[in-house]
C-alpha cells in the first residue's frame, strides 16, 4: 500500500472544487489519511518546490501557491502515486485529457488546480513537510 501527497491549489479552492476533487479521489477507492486546509507559509512553499528554485517561474509559482488556502491531502491506496498523477492529467492543461482534473477544470499551466507527488521519494518528502506523524491515520 502506498501513500502520496495531494494538494488542491488556491485556484481549486477559490473555484469551489474542493468537494468535487475529494469526492472523486474517495470514490476512486483511495483513503484520506490526513487532511487540512491551510495557507502555506512562504518558507514551506519554497521547500516544497525546491526542485524548481532555478527556474524562471519559481517566484510566480511560490506567489501563487501562497495566495490563498490550499487543501493538503495525505492519500493511501494501491499504486496511488502514479494513480493520482493519472487522475490529475498533464501539467499543462492544454495537453491534459478530458476526464482528468486539469483537463476538466484548468486552462493555465500556472493555475492547474491540483498537485500530486511525482514519485515515491517526493511523496515521502512532501508528506513529511506538510503533516506530522500525529496528523496521519495509522
Ligand atoms: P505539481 O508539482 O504542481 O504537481 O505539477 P507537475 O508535477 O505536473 O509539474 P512540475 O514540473 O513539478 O511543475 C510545478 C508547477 O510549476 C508550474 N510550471 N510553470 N511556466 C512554466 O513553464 C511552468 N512549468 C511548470 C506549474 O504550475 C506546475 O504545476
Ligand atoms: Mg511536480
Amino acid at each position: 500500500m502506498e501513500r502520496t501527497f495531494a494538494m488542491i491549489k488556491p485556484d481549486g479552492v477559490r473555484r469551489n472544487l474542493t468537494a468535487e476533487i475529494l469526492g472523486r479521489l474517495i470514490r476512486k477507492g483511495y483513503r484520506v489519511v490526513g487532511l487540512k486546509q491551510m495557507v502555506i507559509p512562504r518558507e514551506l512553499a519554497e521547500q516544497h518546490y525546491a526542485e524548481h528554485k532555478e527556474r524562471p517561474f519559481f517566484g510566480e509559482l511560490v506567489d501563487f501557491i501562497t495566495s490563498g488556502p490550499v487543501v493538503a491531502i495525505a492519500l493511501e491506496g494501491e499504486n496511488v502515486i502514479s494513480g493520482l498523477r493519472t487522475l490529475m492529467g498533464a501539467t499543462n492543461p492544454k495537453d491534459a485529457a478530458p476526464g482528468t482534473f486539469r483537463g476538466d477544470y484548468a486552462t493555465s499551466i500556472g493555475e492547474n488546480v491540483i498537485h500530486g507527488s511525482a514519485n515515491e521519494h517526493d511523496a515521502a518528502r512532501e508528506l513529511g513537510l506538510f503533516f506530522s506523524d500525529a496528523e496521519l491515520l495509522k
